[in-house]
């Protein structure tokens, strides 16, 4: 599973509960830590693997992200693994150059699933940052984080509108393990008409 957006939205942080998640469920899991770029985001995400007692996958800063989740995918496939989760480098915005390195990634790690993690708090920037994940590299779900924070967001409703109906598989609903759910819509649209 391959996990998209811009920085800042929760990739990392929902991986760690889809980790959590999984393992409990008997799962065996590894974490390809693809993102090179962000200072300290190799140390946070391994922090989360060592808690969780996951294999983490690292690489170097400044390294191709797409050999990250290659080995990631070696190293599962070796050893029969069920699931790896590649986390990725956001930007502050959409860029020509994110893009191209998610398609790069994409390519490469060829995954079941590409979810774009998105900020509930981001409003018309959620909306558009769905459109060109969706255009631009595709995607087989949404993640809307923060929804803990903004229980009325109409973001759910935009990204789903922009995203042409992809799923919503998740929402996170704060900042530890078990603040993830399956998405609602009805306790969705009720907290839209709520005054
Ligand atoms: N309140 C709240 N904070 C969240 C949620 N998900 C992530 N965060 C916080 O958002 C910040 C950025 O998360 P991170 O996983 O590093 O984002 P990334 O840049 O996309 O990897 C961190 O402080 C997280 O604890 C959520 O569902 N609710
Ligand atoms: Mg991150």
């Amino acid at each position: 599973m391959l996990f998209l957006g811009i920085n800042g939205t929760g990739k990392t942080t929902t991986i760690a509960k889809i980790a959590n998640m999984l393992t409990k469920e008997k799962f065996r899991v590894v974490i390809a830590a693809a993102d090179t770029f962000r200072a300290a985001a190799q140390e946070q995400i391994k922090e989360h693997a060592d808690r969780l007692k996951v294999k983490c996958i690292e690489g170097s800063y400044g390294g191709d992200p797409g050999a990250v989740a290659y080995d990631a995918i070696a190293h599962a496939n070796a050893r029969g693994l069920d699931v790896v989760l590649i986390d990725t480098a956001g930007r502050m915005a959409i860029n020509h150059d994110l893009i191209g390195e998610m398609k790069k990634i994409k390519r490469i790690a060829n995954p079941d699933f590409s979810l774009l993690v998105v900020d509930a708090l981001a409003g018309n920037d959620a909306t558009s940052q769905a459109k060109e994940f969706e255009e631009q590299v595709g995607i087989d779900g949404t993640i809307i984080n923060k929804l803990d924070a903004d229980e009325k967001s109409g973001t759910a409703l935009s990204v789903t509108y922009a995203t042409k109906g992809k799923p919503i598989v998740y929402v996170g609903v704060g900042q530890k393990y078990k603040d993830i759910k399956k998405f609602n819509a009805e306790d969705f649209v009720n907290g839209l008409f709520k005054i």
